[in-house]
């Protein structure tokens, strides 16, 4: 109420100042007017700490750019949490810290899911989702950094549906199992079947997942792998158990696969699954992965 008696007064003395502007004398006018242009058009960002799921919730769907969101201990959260606000190229939305567990959700849920663009993700588990921990979809130029995934129902981070440019640094996930399927689908980190182009990711560990360490099945754009760990995957019974899954059949998508490390895993330390693109493998090795290191690659 407070901002429209503010905006109507803003626009008043705008257009007192385009059609009367001989008689507006005093500076007392031009500092109103100061004061009323800056609380109308810059936002503050706030910096909030929150440590229950209601305070995280609010925070989050009021959150606006620069904003920093702190979340302090262990929130449990009884349904998904959605980034659906954005940040922008300059001033991105930030939320650190914390553990996300979301054992309580319902059967099926994400634990987080980011619709929303220019996030700042960092410091953050995110534990016992019903399905997925975090999907990244819709939006663009997210950024998760020191996010870990352990214990989630499905992969532990994803990105599909659109999800693009999105940079996935020093992530962690591990140990993530669909119990359900028999661990066939719970993947360290899937961009899979229609996520959008430049997503990259770096320095990242996977382990311990019931089926692939990376999957990249279906995946329509060139990904940017480097500089990452997949061990010890597939230990679900139903598990493909490949370090790095890179397509799949009557795909021709050329990924970029650079300084991997691949080891124990079940199947292939790297298989390109069918597709038929050339896929640059530069400096990416490993041991121990029971069918051998390479497969399909072209
Ligand atoms: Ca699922
Ligand atoms: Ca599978
Ligand atoms: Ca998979």
């Amino acid at each position: 109420m407070k901002k429209q008696i503010k905006l109507v007064l803003l626009c008043f003395i705008f257009a007192f100042v385009g059609c009367e502007k001989d008689e507006l004398q005093t500076t007392e006018s031009d500092s109103t007017l100061e004061e009323i242009k800056k609380e109308s058009f810059s936002s503050t960002a706030r910096s909030i700490s929150v440590n229950s799921e209601s305070a995280l919730r609010s925070a989050v769907s009021s959150a606006n750019p620069g904003d920093v969101i702190t979340i302090s201990g262990t929130i449990n959260l009884t349904r998904t949490l959605e980034f659906a606000r954005s940040g922008t190229s300059s001033s991105k939305i930030n939320i650190t810290g914390g553990t996300l567990n979301c054992s309580g959700q319902p059967s099926g849920s994400w634990g987080v899911k980011v619709n929303g663009s220019y996030w700042n993700i960092t410091n953050m588990t995110i534990k016992n989702a019903p399905d997925c921990g975090i999907v990244f979809q819709n939006g663009g130029h997210n950024f998760a950094y020191k996010v870990t995934t352990s214990y989630n129902g499905d992969s532990g981070l994803q990105i599909y549906n659109g999800g693009h440019d999105n940079y996935i640094y020093q992530c962690y996930s591990n140990d993530n199992y669909d119990s359900q399927n028999g661990g066939e689908n719970a993947d360290g980190f899937a961009c899979k079947l229609s996520a959008g182009r430049n997503n990259v990711f770096e320095g990242c560990t996977a382990h311990h997942n019931s089926d692939d360490g990376w999957d990249l099945y279906g995946q329509p754009y060139t990904v940017t792998i480097k500089n990452c760990i997949a061990s010890n995957n597939g230990y679900g019974s139903n598990g493909d158990g490949n370090g790095f899954k890179l397509g799949s059949a009557g795909q021709s998508v050329p990924h970029t696969v650079t300084n991997n490390n691949s080891k124990n895993n079940k199947a292939w330390g790297y298989d390109g699954n069918g597709n038929t693109g050339h896929i640059t493998i530069t400096g990416s090795g490993g041991s121990g992965n029971t069918k051998g290191l390479f497969a399909r690659i072209y």
